[in-house]
């Protein structure tokens, strides 16, 4: 059996751990679970985690953590023999330690994101309230101006995505996040990305997971089976993958373990 890969994506609010979950898991076939997902989702069933969990969501604060391991982790036992990858949890030491006391984790990839960038994304959010989902008006902005796209209802911004909320709550998710971010550093499962575009970012991770799952991803794969075809076909997709490779380890936005593996083809 293959070997099963335990990930998660740390960062601040706005850094962009949904987008690059998404495309991991469109990417590697990896089952991602949002922990600010099953909030909103909680939220819009009315269940009583949910709105306790309002309370504090609506006023920029972080739901308190033995609500958070009691979502999390049943869900994770669930899929013991599956691969997963986490957005959004653990988010403080307790959680992360609840989190060990279950699974060794084998990949955390932090995302380094300038205050600025994130004051300007966030500030240029507008989210569907019933839905939790988010747009961004210049990344992705919706198909008309202030609607959802799915439902057609207005989008609204919150309150503690101004600025001097915004200020506070990248103060406190730093506080929070160090010990986390400690603990797997000496784990030695850490990768941190910085950067201030999620489109320049990407191809290094998109290598990192590479890498670790021992696989193609979908857009090499289609690639390879037309290479073998002919030794000279194969031979040209082995330099671009090479390429490929040492561009990631001259990275200036990767930093962590070197991989011990080249891409696997
Ligand atoms: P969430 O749902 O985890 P946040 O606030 O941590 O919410 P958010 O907003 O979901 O984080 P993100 O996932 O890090 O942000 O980033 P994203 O959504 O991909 O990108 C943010 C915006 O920027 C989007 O509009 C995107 O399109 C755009 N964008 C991305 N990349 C780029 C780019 O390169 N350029 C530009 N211009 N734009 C870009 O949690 C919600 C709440 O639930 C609670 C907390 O209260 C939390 O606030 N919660 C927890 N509480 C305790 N413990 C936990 N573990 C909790 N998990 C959730
Ligand atoms: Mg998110």
């Amino acid at each position: 059996m293959a070997k099963l890969l335990r990930a998660a994506v740390l960062g601040p609010p706005g850094s962009g751990k949904g987008t690059i979950c998404k495309r991991i898991a469109q990417s590697f076939g990896l089952q991602y679970l949002s922990s600010g997902h099953f909030l909103r989702e909680g939220i819009a069933a009315n269940t009583e985690a949910g709105m306790l969990a309002k309370t504090y969501i609506d006023r920029g604060m972080l739901v308190p953590d033995q609500v958070m391991t009691r979502l999390m982790l049943p869900k994770l036992e669930q899929l013991r023999n599956h691969s997963w990858l986490l957005d959004g949890f653990p988010r403080t030491l307790t959680q992360a330690q609840a989190l060990n006391s279950l699974f060794q984790m084998d990949l955390v990839i932090s995302l380094n994101i300038p205050y600025e960038t994130l004051k300007d994304r966030l500030s240029d959010r507008w989210v569907h309230p019933a839905s939790g989902r988010v747009y961004n008006m210049g990344f992705n902005p919706p198909r008309v101006q202030g609607k959802d796209d799915i439902t057609g209802e207005p989008l609204i911004q919150h309150d503690d995505d101004k600025p001097e909320a915004l200020m506070a709550r990248l103060r406190h998710y730093k506080e929070l996040a160090k010990p986390v971010i400690d603990l797997y550093k000496a784990q030695g499962v850490l990768h941190s990305f910085s950067g201030t575009e999620t489109d320049r970012i990407w191809p290094y991770i998109n290598s990192l997971l590479s890498t670790k799952m021992h696989t193609q991803p979908k857009h090499i794969a289609p690639l390879l089976d037309r290479s073998m075809n002919t030794l000279a076909n194969a031979a040209l997709l082995l330099s671009h993958i090479h390429m490929r490779y040492r561009s990631t380890n001259g990275s200036p936005f990767f930093s962590g373990p070197t991989p011990k593996t080249r891409l696997a083809v």
